[in-house]
């Protein structure tokens, strides 16, 4: 896969550099090019913003720039990229959509600073490659870089090679699918017993059904304490009778403990 990423601080993406998708662009896999926005201005202060039109606080990114910078990193290629523009007006990124983006052969990340980039980018983009403007949650965050840099890495450990273990991405909490979606519940590993707090025995029985059902029962409490929306979500038929007993139970419990299971 290839990512382009046009931003006014290139050094913010230096943990792309680092762990799994650092070896994934050193061995080929992935090709992650970074490029400044300024080097797409002309005047002597490289200036890539200017007051909004219709008057208000801030300001806002100058359409040239951008304009310049998008057809300059999508020339000289057969395919065409989708643009992705991270904004908090955009559609909630989810790990479905996640799970789209990975599958395109090429990306390309705009990210705007100030109270955003000249609409008529996107409009004008628009005309020559799908463009989707994604939010990564309900908070302002103050440019789409660090945006860009969750949506990266999202995205890439998804691709086949890039993740060490293959089966971790498919069972992850929100991992798509037709099942029911719950949060993962805690997990532990050696010594069994730390600081006087023990593992809990049935993950040390060697029993596999009895493992898989406490774990069940773990993320159905854990779903139903910190996500409930999760499970209003949920189609009833997805749920069997333990599973039944288990939310009637946790539902019964009066005040959430944020970190005792
Ligand atoms: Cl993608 N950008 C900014 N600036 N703020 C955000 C966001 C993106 N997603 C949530 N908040």
């Amino acid at each position: 896969m290839r990512i382009d990423i046009i931003t006014i601080f290139p050094d913010y993406f230096a943990p792309l550099e680092l762990s799994l998708i650092g070896r994934a662009r050193a061995s080929g896999l992935l090709d992650i090019r970074l490029h400044d926005l300024r080097s797409w201005t002309h005047d002597r202060h490289n200036t890539v913003d200017d007051t909004p039109y219709g008057g208000g606080p801030g300001m806002v990114m100058k359409p040239e720039p951008w304009g310049e910078a998008l057809d300059t990193v999508t020339a000289g290629a057969d395919a065409v990229p989708r643009l992705v523009l991270p904004t908090p007006s955009g559609v909630p990124f989810t790990q479905q959509r996640a799970d789209r983006l990975a599958g395109e052969p090429w990306l390309v990340f705009a990210c705007g600073r100030y109270e955003g980039i000249d609409s008529r980018v996107a409009a004008d983009a628009a005309q020559r490659m799908p463009v989707e403007e994604l939010s990564i949650g309900d908070y302002v965050l103050a440019g789409g870089e660090s945006a860009t840099l969750v949506m990266v890495e999202t995205i890439t450990r998804l691709l086949p090679g890039v993740l060490g273990n293959a089966e971790s991405a498919v069972q992850d909490s929100f991992a798509s699918g037709s099942m029911a979606r719950l949060v993962e519940g805690p997990v532990y590993t050696k010594p069994p017993v730390w600081r006087g707090l023990e593992v809990p025995p049935v993950l040390l029985s060697g029993n596999h059904g009895a493992v898989d059902r406490w774990r069940r029962d773990q993320a159905l409490r854990r779903t139903a304490r910190n996500r409930p929306d999760l499970l209003r979500d949920t189609p009833d038929g997805e749920f069997d009778r333990r599973d039944r007993e288990v939310l009637t139970e946790v539902r019964g419990q009066s005040g959430t403990e944020p970190v005792a299971d």
